[in-house]
């Protein structure tokens, strides 16, 4: 079943010492953790849960005893048993889920992806099949063209993936991305939630694109700044294009480069070194020409104080330019 599988968290220590189990974001747990909570107490003829989510994503860890978890994708079912401390069951979004046979020291820890809302919940059985068929053309709640080929399991919900584009296995992308056509994303790509990808757009290993980033269309990345033809380098470069920022169409991001928050990148710079959060940089090598508000304009500056016309006010710190 898409959308639901089991996680096996690495075991540090033995038998004589005891064991311990490290969880990090992104990591070994497929998404931005918002939110953790747990159940305990349970008493062993109860049953639980009877709903799905629309978007949210967790991973169940059962810490004491034992318990079972019924998941059903609308078509297909199939049931864990989770008594393992050292492993998690993912579940993401429009998956029915009923929790039962609870020993009795059953503590189920959970991680979630956001906070809690109500209005994420499908509590009735047909709400949820209707939902899900009026609102995703694909399993397990993404957009697929026909002409598109999505390896990959980690794509969030309402992102679209559309034709000629090809998301190799490992890649993960968070929820309402849009991938444009004749975009193509390999294996060691994690990409956040609300980024768009424009067409002509090759994203490779070590490439990391975090919320709301726009990425005009055939910008270039480069992850191995000595490229040589059939000579690998031991690992490749680690580039990161933070939340909220824009790469103009034709740019070039050289590897390892970091462009900050809310920064804006210029129709075909050439990027060579990091880029700070809120810079306007252009040209090639691509320098600074000023500074943009999140929302994209012009920030103006009056005294020591950067402001723009929506009414955000910035100040520099450590030569970074930081809201305020
Ligand atoms: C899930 C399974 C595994 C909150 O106020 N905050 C929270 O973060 C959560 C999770 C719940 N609540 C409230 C909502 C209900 O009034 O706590 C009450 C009990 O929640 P619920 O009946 O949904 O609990 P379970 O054990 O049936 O389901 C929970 C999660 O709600 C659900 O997301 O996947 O655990």
């Amino acid at each position: 079943m898409e959308n639901v599988r089991l996680i096996n968290f690495k075991k540090i220590g033995n038998k004589n010492r005891g064991f311990l189990t490290a969880l990090e974001q992104n990591k070994n747990i497929p998404f931005n953790i918002k939110r953790i909570y747990y159940n305990y107490f349970t008493p062993v003829d109860i049953s639980r849960g009877f709903h799905a989510h629309k978007e949210l994503e967790q991973v169940l860890i059962c810490l004491a005893g034992s318990i079972k978890i019924k998941v059903d994708d609308g078509k297909n079912k199939n049931i864990y048993n989770l008594d393992n401390p050292s492993e998690g069951l993912y579940i993401g979004p429009m998956i029915w889920r009923e929790m039962y046979d609870y020993s009795n020291d059953t503590i189920l820890l959970v991680l979630a992806s956001d906070f809690y809302t109500e209005e994420d919940y499908l509590r009735d059985y047909n709400e949820f099949i209707e939902f899900g068929k009026n609102n995703y053309k694909s399993d397990n709640g993404y957009f697929k063209h026909d002409k598109a080929i999505v390896d990959s399991k980690h794509i969030g919900v309402k992102t679209r993936v559309w034709g000629f584009s090809h998301i190799l296995s490992e890649a993960k992308l968070g929820k309402n991305c849009n991938v444009c056509e004749h975009v193509f994303i390999e294996n060691d790509v994690i990409i956040g939630d609300n980024v768009t990808i424009k067409n002509g757009v090759y994203i490779w290993d070590g490439i990391r694109i975090f919320d709301n980033v726009f990425v005009g269309p055939n910008v270039t990345f480069v992850n191995d700044n000595h490229p040589r033809s059939k000579q690998y380098p031991k690992e490749f470069e680690k580039t990161r294009i933070s939340k909220g920022s824009s790469l103009g169409a034709n740019s070039t991001i050289l590897g390892g480069i970091e462009v900050g928050k809310y920064a804006t990148v210029g129709a075909g710079a050439v990027v060579t070194k990091n880029v700070n959060p809120y810079e306007v940089v252009v040209g090639n090598p691509a320098h600074m020409i000023g500074y943009n508000c999140q929302c994209g304009k012009k920030l103006l500056k009056d005294n020591e104080i950067f402001k723009c016309e929506c009414g955000k006010k910035f100040k520099k710190s450590e030569g970074k330019l930081k809201i305020i």
